[in-house]
């Protein structure tokens, strides 16, 4: 499972206080022991208005290099201030995100093409979030169309199928799940990521959903996501599924994880 280190997000209170506050040490922190408890990617996210987005990020990314060795998630809804955050990054790390809408691919793929960067697509166009498989399918073969065209491999692009509230949904989570399943199909070096808690909005304790909605999106082929490593009780879970998958031989990936403190009893 590739894990998508979700705490440094200014959306998040304490978060937002610490930029407010310019408290490096706090962000230092968050930085290490996300690092520490095996995120692959740490997601960086100002979320301050886009006339100071670009300053906020690049000083966030400072700090965050200057603790760590895991490499950037570049988290903006503008596909500029993506582009131009990349720049401040020591090494390839991952982009948040583009989709088919307006022109998002067009200012990002131009930057990733040829390099090792990353980049998460999310499964909307100009029309918003498609209601049906059928039509989030086809939202995909475009952006895989533009992928070809930039010569960026499956294998560098993570598919966010776009979870929605589960107590706004007719079907639970087979829309999702058939839509995982297809992407997979089609691309099998792909990845498919998410954020697990989206699933469990306006629901009363919300963790016993989000962390039954890993598990069933990891059945369907969900291999990476934006999701708080610190908590180790969903790392348990995320180690413990992939063993029952068949994706860990002799368990040795459970048994390294725990005996490293990853989680617990
Ligand atoms: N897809 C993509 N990007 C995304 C999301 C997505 N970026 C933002 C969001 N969704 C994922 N990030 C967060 C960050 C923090 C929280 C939820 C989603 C959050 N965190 C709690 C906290 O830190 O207080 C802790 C949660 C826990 O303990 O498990 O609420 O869907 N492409």
């Amino acid at each position: 499972m590739i894990i998508i280190g979700e705490k440094l997000n200014g959306s998040i209170p304490s978060m937002a206080k610490a930029i407010a506050e310019k408290n490096e040490d706090y962000i230092r922190d968050l930085a290490k022991r996300q690092s520490e408890a095996g995120a692959a990617f740490l997601d960086l996210c100002a979320s301050v208005p886009e006339n100071e987005e670009l300053e906020v990020l690049k000083w966030l990314i400072d700090l965050v290099q200057g603790a760590c060795d895991t490499p950037i998630c570049v988290d903006s809804p503008s596909a500029a201030v993506c582009a131009e955050a990349v720049k401040f990054c020591r090494k390839p790390g991952l982009i948040n995100s583009v989709s088919g809408e307006g022109d998002k691919i067009e200012k990002i793929f131009p930057v990733i093409a040829g390099t090792k960067w990353e980049c998460i697509a999310l499964l909307s166009d100009d029309k918003g979030i498609p209601r049906t498989t059928e039509r989030r399918l086809e939202v995909f073969e475009n952006i895989m169309q533009k992928a070809e065209e930039y010569k960026i491999p499956a294998s560098r692009l993570h598919i966010d199928p776009l979870i929605e509230m589960l107590c706004a949904s007719e079907d639970g989570i087979e829309k999702v799940t058939n839509t995982i399943k297809e992407v997979k199909k089609r691309y099998p070096d792909i990845h498919v990521t998410g954020g697990a808690s989206n699933i469990s909005f306006n629901l009363p304790a919300r963790k016993y959903i989000n962390r039954a909605f890993i598990i069933l999106a990891m059945n369907a082929g969900m291999d990476s996501a934006i999701i708080d490593p610190l908590n180790k009780d969903m790392m348990g879970l995320l180690y413990a599924t992939t063993a029952l998958l068949g994706q860990d031989e002799f368990c040795i990936e459970y048994i390294n994880a725990f005996r490293e403190g990853l989680f617990g009893n």
